[in-house]
């Protein structure tokens, strides 16, 4: 494999976001690629109090409609405190489009988390479709510390409005939207996001 550093056309990095103390939510890693690429590897670093979550000793990353259905992805929490990700798929086939998220991470705020805080991408190695190796930019993310949770600010910029409308439909059509509080998009909290939801947060956006 040839190693190529730093092309400034591909980058894979997280949007900077918001998380209340004892929240968990949705988060993108967002790829912009001019290469077609079948596979990676990256570390993600959290600060003290925000975790990846966990389900049966797995930690919880949903990849996106950009996947090829066969990829897959693994990860291993190493001993410099990095969670390491790796992800391929056997037909190498390339991720679809050049732009938006390609792994959803779900992450959760202790409730001592505080922000601001950085978060770390660093050894980032994507595959293209002949096998060239390339490395992208190492990452750093801004996350901030949001006061308190708000019932319908899915969005977690503070206000409920349209775009908390828009973020939620997103999320309900692709399973992903680029920072998404799923606590705050369960308007009836039975545990999922639906049109339910939907229907309670038009409800609250009209009334105001
Ligand atoms: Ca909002
Ligand atoms: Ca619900």
């Amino acid at each position: 494999m040839v190693a190529i550093n730093l092309v400034a056309a591909n980058r894979f990095y997280l949007p900077d976001f918001t998380i209340a103390p004892g929240e968990t939510m949705q988060v993108a890693m967002v790829l912009e690629n001019d290469e077609q690429f079948t596979a990676f590897q990256t570390d993600l670093l959290l600060p003290d109090g925000l975790s990846v979550v966990e389900d049966d000793g797995e930690f919880l990353l949903d990849l996106t409609g950009r996947n090829p259905s066969d990829q897959t992805i693994i990860s291993k929490l190493r001993d410099d405190g990095a969670l390491r990700m790796v992800s391929f798929c056997l037909s190498v086939r390339p991720y679809t489009g050049n732009q938006g998220p390609i792994v959803i991470i779900n992450l959760h705020a202790d409730e001592n988390f505080t922000g601001p805080a950085n978060i770390g991408l660093k050894y980032s190695f994507f595959a293209t479709i002949d096998g060239t190796q390339i490395i992208l930019p190492e990452e750093s993310s801004n996350v901030q510390q949001l006061a308190q949770q708000i019932k319908g600010d899915t969005n977690g910029d503070g206000l409920v409005n349209i775009s908390d409308i828009t973020a939620l439909i997103n999320y309900m059509l692709t399973g992903c939207s680029s920072s998404f509080h799923t606590e705050n998009a369960d308007m009836n909290d039975d545990g999922n996001v639906n049109i339910t939801d939907a229907t309670m947060l038009i409800t609250l956006v009209i009334q105001g």
